[in-house]
């Protein structure tokens, strides 16, 4: 028969930077996940701690999981949390802690030869594409720029190279995908990390074991 352990502690992971930022702050304390992401098929994985399980899903999909209890926390970039709570609210999500990981900003960028600062001056209406809808809306909408914003889910740099749109929202790094598709940076919007995000019943019902997983995050990104 299956018992359910109730001290268990579910933290969600998505594979990837997330999950490769995250193993370092968790092994401060000597928490090891037991298997690997990339060899296993495994969507639960055990760590070293006998209460402490990892749940690997889609990095959008972290915020959903903690906020309807899934897990009991997780690792998400901010950009995808602004997103979700744009949409979806942040109700019964705490959000205590920046893990200051998978560092990048979110940037406007357009085809190098396009005035941008010209059409903007102009008050011309520009089609953006992206997956950071909301915070493009909100974005443009501050600096009183008119956009018609075209809906992605990836490869948003292509978008302006066919013609499909005359910028894109997304996030940059090295920069190097941006060189690679003759684009450049013409807005920074906002630094981004990631942060670590708890569902709100669980920190609750579970205080002690969740608090002492945020003073081990706390004190890693401390170091
Ligand atoms: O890939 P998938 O569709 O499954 O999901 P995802 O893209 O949401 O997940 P993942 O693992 O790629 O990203 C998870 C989180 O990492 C994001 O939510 C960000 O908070 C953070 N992060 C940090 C980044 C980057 N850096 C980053 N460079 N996420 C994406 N990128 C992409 C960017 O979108 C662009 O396509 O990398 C490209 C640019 O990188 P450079 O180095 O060429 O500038
Ligand atoms: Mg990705």
């Amino acid at each position: 028969m299956r018992t359910e352990n109730f001290n268990m502690i579910t933290l969600a992971l998505s594979k990837g930077r997330i999950f490769d930022e995250t193993l370092p702050l968790l092994k401060t304390a000597g928490i090891e996940v037991l298997e690997n992401p990339e060899t296993s098929r495994k969507l639960i994985l055990p760590t070293n701690q006998p209460d402490l399980r990892v749940v690997l899903v889609r990095a959008t999909d972290v915020p959903t999981y903690v906020q309807y209890g899934g897990a009991d926390l997780g690792v998400t970039g901010q950009d995808t949390l602004i997103e979700h709570c744009a949409e979806w609210g942040a109700t019964g999500l705490y959000q205590p802690l920046d893990l200051r990981i998978a560092q990048c900003r979110m940037s406007v960028a357009v085809p190098a030869g396009f005035d941008y600062a010209g059409k903007v001056k102009q008050g011309a209406r520009l089609r953006v594409a992206t997956k950071y809808t909301h915070t493009a809306r909100e974005f443009f909408a501050a600096k009183g720029v008119h956009v018609d914003i075209i809906k992605l889910y990836g490869s948003m740099e292509l978008a302006p190279l066919i013609g499909m749109a005359d910028a894109i929202v997304d996030l940059v790094s090295s920069g190097n995908t941006l060189k690679a598709n003759q684009l450049v940076e013409v807005e920074h919007i906002m630094p981004i990390s990631s942060h670590l995000v708890i569902n709100h019943a669980a920190l609750k019902l579970k205080q002690e074991p969740i608090r002492r997983l945020i003073g081990i995050f706390a004190a890693a990104i401390a170091q």
